[in-house]
């Protein structure tokens, strides 16, 4: 029997309506299969990282509760990026329409071609650690730091939550 794994993902989108892209996004999540959509942050806009002239982001975090092992999940995951338009560019950190990124994985710790767990920004970016925040304030990642602590670090400059 396959046991749950909960399962922190974070989204972004900068192009063709970014506030719809992630509630079109957050409900492509709690249909995937032997999954469900446990919480989610609120909206958060944010300047972008990355090449300066792209529009702001709008980003939050999703927390699942899933069966799918880590590859299936990514693979679920870049499915529903490309049926919400997702066109990959050369060039790196550039605009898209979503971008859905498996920030944690139970507590794996993993690197191979297709998969990073942690992913690298979850230590520190702003328009991750605060909406992860407001999901799982007791959060302690795989290497023993506090996501919270990691969030009092981080300047919250940039980055705006949405009522
Ligand atoms: N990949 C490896 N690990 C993971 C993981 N944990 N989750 C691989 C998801 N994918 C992972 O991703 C490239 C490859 O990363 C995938 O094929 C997958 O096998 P991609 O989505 O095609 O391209 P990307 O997102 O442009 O690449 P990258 O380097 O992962 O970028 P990030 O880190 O996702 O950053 N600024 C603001 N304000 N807000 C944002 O959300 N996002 C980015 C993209 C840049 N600037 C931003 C934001
Ligand atoms: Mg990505």
């Amino acid at each position: 029997m396959t046991t749950c794994s909960t399962v922190y993902i974070g989204l972004g989108s900068n192009l063709d309506n970014p506030i719809y892209q992630i509630q079109q996004a957050l409900l492509a999540l709690d249909t995937l299969p032997i999954t469900s959509l446990s919480t989610h942050s609120a909206l958060y806009q944010s300047t972008p990282l990355g090449p300066q002239n792209q529009p702001d982001y709008i980003n939050a975090v999703a927390v699942l509760i899933t069966k799918l092992p880590p590859l299936i999940l990514l693979t679920e995951l870049q499915t529903i990026e490309n049926k919400q338009g997702r066109i990959r560019h050369i060039q790196r950190w550039g605009p898209r329409t979503l971008d859905l990124d498996i920030l944690l994985y139970d507590n794996k710790q993993l690197q191979n071609t297709r998969l990073t767990l942690p992913h690298p920004g979850v230590y520190e970016r702003a328009f991750v650690l605060y909406p992860l925040c407001e999901c799982a304030p007791d959060l302690v990642l795989p290497d023993g730091q506090r996501v919270y602590d990691l969030m009092l670090r981080c300047s919250a400059i940039g980055i705006k939550r949405l009522k």
